[in-house]
């Protein structure tokens, strides 16, 4: 066994690029559910609501749920569960289905809720021809029909939006006595010489959800297909299970790092949406009507027609049914409806906005020094430098390498000096070696996960044999997050964040490269319970144990500096409440430009499902990229949330200054372009923390009705402010770029010329290597900082420029938030969040909330009004009791004004007024 995953770890290490090895992973048909439940057809049992029974009360009715044995004439009950549908705040419904009496509780997902949510009001309106119809306080309707059981809920407008087991697909397998030798179970399942006992038999689920009138249907991240999901019949389900996979392949719906289960509709008449609350291994399949399929073409043959429907079905191995219903409209409205649920991201301390320099790995400290120093003699901004698995001592975490890091703070010392900031690594996987106080105290404390005997699980990792913390154990979370004190992990300061890597969990010698699903966590005790009550398999909680680790890693870091300073942690494996804890990256990507591309639609993917902080490794991690892809990269990394470059340990050496000097000159231009617009960025997630809507948007989220924007998943939007349309292939002098907007007369400004153009969809635009095609929506104000300097905390006082952009009425509006950038002081009222208005007659900054102010010492540099028609006499800054004249000349064309030194502090609200 050791031969053989020493082997997997070299194969590992040197990262040969030959693809995806698929036999590692499986199949539905290699998934034991999945090849039971797909072929379903719901004629053999059907669900019935036991009328008898419901008692609507508060927001909720609550109802017995029989399966009746379709076969007998007196209609047998088969099995008894509990129904619960629950009215939620805000558009919401949830409906939860359990076992009545289970043999053992069934797990029911623990962390993705970011607490109870709110209640709305449930009315009965009706009880009649097996129709039960129910309302909420904003008039949604739900109408559930006996027989078979059946959930339609309406828009505002009355019309159907969601039907939950429109195809009578619901099944939720129930807990049984193993029987030897009877259940086809009993003896487990097999997969590549990996035996999974399952002790608990068969305990999957499934459900269908049609979305009447979607044109498309987007989510389930994380997936390298196309933001919008496609019809799956005849191939493969999309696959939801945190895994490791190597090489991974594009275009696929192989399951990835991360797994978040919630899916939107969308078509001209309204969004929707629904989230699968489960955390166990899942499928999903789609079915859209409207496809031209072969499925697609016999229903519209039946049904005389084109079918606008789309249907959805999720498959899960083990849980119960708890399914979250959003019904929009917009789909502003459905993302908000999700963030309400699983939370939204915490405002990032400001630098993690900024750009990172990683790469597996700075060898030693003379190499960080190294790395640090060319920065600035190269004249290129940066904010973090970051250490990988090379930095430990033999891959212990929480230790340093005595030889090649034997001086941790001076060498943090010397970041922190230029502003800058260090990242390290830490996995989950502990080095199973006798002295090493972590895996000691582990062993002797009981904290690790446990194999199927009730012995501490060993698993293959980078260190050799290791072990893994149970994190659903209260005293293991506990433990762990107090190793990132201070004193606990000496040479971390507060200026030192984390990166948690590998935690899908990754073991290499483990079932399709993780832990068998019969490893068993911890379990709060409750009287009477033993045996298989006493235990969560690994099975039910396979997806969330990644958010488990960064939760208890975020927790540790508040402690460390006693909730002063907010963290930073990148996470690789993601769930559905990932975003209230980390940000993520794609994993290990490729140097090719498909993976470019694959970046924007995998980063816009997960940023609708909360998870807005998300990058891919810019260059590639795998393979070297030439100079052209390598330019467009960074170009493209630079209006991505996460923006960091990172590279495979056998890779060639990539940092910025090794390319020829033009090259090196582009990627400078990129760093700048990122760094003039961090405050825009900074204001984008202080706002996502109050709307909790993604900062990075799908164009559809802003223009619903335009239904060319709905397949668009190349280029996207900032806010509702910049739209980025990045190039992404080799060679080209020309790119389509899509303007939306038309019904809205807008207009876009490119960014570097302020040139207009009318939305008008597609358009040529021709690119040299230097260009990014970049607009501004007119109608928009968005602040910069134009002086760039080595580091983002060496900018905090500069001045700011703002661009205006125009309208069709000659105005636009904008925001900027400015606080310290690091601590939690905001939530105390220091901090200073303005809007801008433009309005011909006058420029405004007020502040949205008066009692909040911050001694900022920016003060405004410059205002640039692009699309101004005619041009004011004279300007007058307003600020206090003082009226200051100012200096203004025209541009371009005299469309652009520019006016000059208001030199007004950002401290305190001010006017500028125009006279004509
Ligand atoms: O820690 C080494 C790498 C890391 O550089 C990469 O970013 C992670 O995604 N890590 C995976 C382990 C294995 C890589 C083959």
């Amino acid at each position: 066994m050791k031969t053989l995953c020493l082997l997997l770890a070299v194969s590992l290490m040197v990262g040969v690029a030959v693809g995806v090895d698929r036999n590692n992973f499986k199949t539905c048909e290699q998934s034991g559910f999945c090849k039971r439940l797909r072929p379903y057809k719901p004629e053999k049992s059907q669900y019935v609501l036991n009328i008898d029974t419901v008692i609507v009360h508060g927001n909720a009715l609550s109802a017995e749920v029989n399966t009746i044995d379709a076969e007998s004439e007196s209609k047998n009950v088969i099995w008894k569960y509990a129904l619960k549908l629950s009215a939620l705040l805000d558009g919401t419904f949830r409906i939860e289905i359990d076992e009545a009496e289970p043999l053992y509780p069934r797990y029911r997902t623990q962390l993705a809720l970011d607490g109870e949510p709110k209640g709305d009001k449930l009315t009965l309106i009706s009880n009649e021809s097996g129709k039960l119809t129910l309302s909420n306080a904003q008039g949604h309707h739900v109408i559930i029909t006996v027989e078979p059981l059946k959930f339609e809920f309406t828009d505002r407008a009355g019309e159907v939006a969601v039907v939950v087991n429109d195809n009578g697909q619901l099944v939720v397998e129930p807990l049984k006595t193993k029987v030897e030798g009877e259940d086809e179970d009993a003896g487990g399942e097999n997969f590549k010489g990996h035996h999974d006992s399952k002790p608990r038999g068969n305990e999957a689920l499934s459900i269908d959800i049609a979305f009447p009138e979607a044109e498309q249907i987007y989510g389930i991240p994380e997936h390298t297909d196309n933001f919008y999901l496609k019809t799956t019949t005849g191939g493969e389900p999309y696959r939801l299970y945190n895994l490791d996979v190597f090489e991974f392949e594009l275009d696929s719906r192989m399951a990835l790092y991360g797994a978040v289960p919630v899916l939107y509709s969308h078509g001209p008449k309204r969004s929707a949406g629904v989230f699968w609350h489960n955390s166990a291994e899942t499928w999903v399949d789609v079915v859209n009507h409207a496809e031209n399929t072969v499925v697609s073409s016999l229903v519209n043959l039946v049904t005389g027609g084109q079918k606008k429907q789309i249907d959805a079905r999720f498959m899960s191995e083990s849980g119960i049914v708890d399914l979250f219903v959003f019904l929009g409209d917009t789909p502003s409205d459905v993302f908000r409806q999700y963030t309400a649920l699983t939370g939204v991201a915490p405002l990032p301390p400001r630098f993690s906005l900024a750009y990172h320099q990683s790469r597996w790995n700075y060898v030693d400290e003379a190499d960080v020094r190294q790395v640090d120093d060319n920065f600035d003699a190269h004249d290129l901004p940066a904010d973090v430098l970051w250490l990988d698995i090379e930095y430990t001592d033999q891959k212990k975490y929480f230790t340093w390498d005595p030889i090649k890091f034997a001086h941790p703070t001076e060498m943090v010392a010397n970041l922190t000096a230029k502003g800058r900031k260090l990242v390290v690594i830490i996995d989950p996987h502990i080095k199973r070696e006798a002295g090493y106080f972590l895996h000691d105290d582990a062993t002797e404390m009981g904290l690790y996960v446990k194999n199927k005997d009730g012995k501490d699980y060993e698993g293959w990792c980078w260190p050799g044999s290791s072990s893994y913390l149970d994190f659903f154990d209260p005293e293991a979370s506990k433990y762990y997050s107090e190793r990132y004190k201070f004193e606990n992990f000496p040479g971390t300061s507060k200026d030192v964040h984390i990166w948690n890597d590998m935690n899908e969990p990754s073991v290499f010698n483990g079932p399709e490269i993780t832990m068998p699903k019969d490893a068993r966590h911890y379990k709060t005790p409750e009287d009477g319970q033993d045996g298989l009550a006493s235990y969560w398999e690994h099975r039910h909680i396979h997806n969330e144990y990644g958010l488990w680790h960064i939760r208890a890693t975020h927790d540790g870091m508040l402690l460390r500096t006693n909730n002063q300073y907010r963290p930073f942690i990148l996470t690789r494996s993601t769930f559905a409440g990932t975003q209230r804890y980390a940000a993520m990256w794609t994993g290990d990507n490729m140097a090719e430009w498909g993976f470019l591309r694959a970046s924007v639609r995998q980063c816009l993917s997960v940023a609708t499902a909360g998870i807005s902080f998300c990058g891919s490794d810019v260059g590639g991690f795998f393979k070297y990229p030439e100079a052209e892809l390598m330019t467009r990269w960074y170009q493209a990394g630079a209006y991505q949330a996460f923006f960091r470059a990172h590279s495979h340990i056998e890779t060639k050496r990539r940092e910025p200054w090794l390319y020829d000097s033009t090259t090196l000159s582009r990627i400078r231009d990129a760093l700048r372009r990122r760094y003039v617009l961090l405050d825009f960025w900074y204001t984008l997630f202080y706002e996502h923390t109050i709307d909790g809507l993604p900062v990075t948007r799908p164009l559809f989220q802003e223009y619903p009705k335009e239904l060319e924007t709905y397949t668009i998943d190349e280029a996207y939007l900032l806010g509702d402010k910049l739209l980025i349309s990045p190039v992404m292939e080799a060679g080209v002098t020309s790119v389509k770029v899509y303007l939306p907007g038309r019904e809205s007369n807008t207009r876009w400004y490119d960014v570097d010329s302020y040139q207009t153009y009318e939305a008008n969809g597609y358009m040529n635009v021709d690119v040299n290597i230097n260009k990014v095609p970049v607009y501004q929506r007119g109608g928009t104000i968005v602040p910069r900082k134009e002086r760039v300097r080595r580091s983002s905390q060496l900018m905090v006082n500069d001045p700011y420029t703002l661009i205006v952009a125009l309208d069709a009425n000659n105005t636009a509006t904008g925001s900027l938030y400015i606080d310290d950038g690091e601590t939690f002081d905001y939530k105390s009222n220091n901090y200073i969040y303005a809007k801008i208005t433009y309005d011909s007659v006058k420029l405004s900054y007020k502040f949205v909330n008066t009692k909040a102010t911050y001694p900022t010492k920016s003060w405004l540099e410059r205002v640039v009004i692009a699309g101004i028609k005619s041009a004011p006499r004279a300007a007058t800054l307003r600020s206090g009791a003082k009226s200051t004249p100012l200096q203004m000349t025209l541009h371009r064309g005299n469309d652009v004004l520019v006016i000059r030194k208001p030199a007004a502090s950002m401290a305190q609200e001010w006017e500028i007024e125009f006279t004509y």
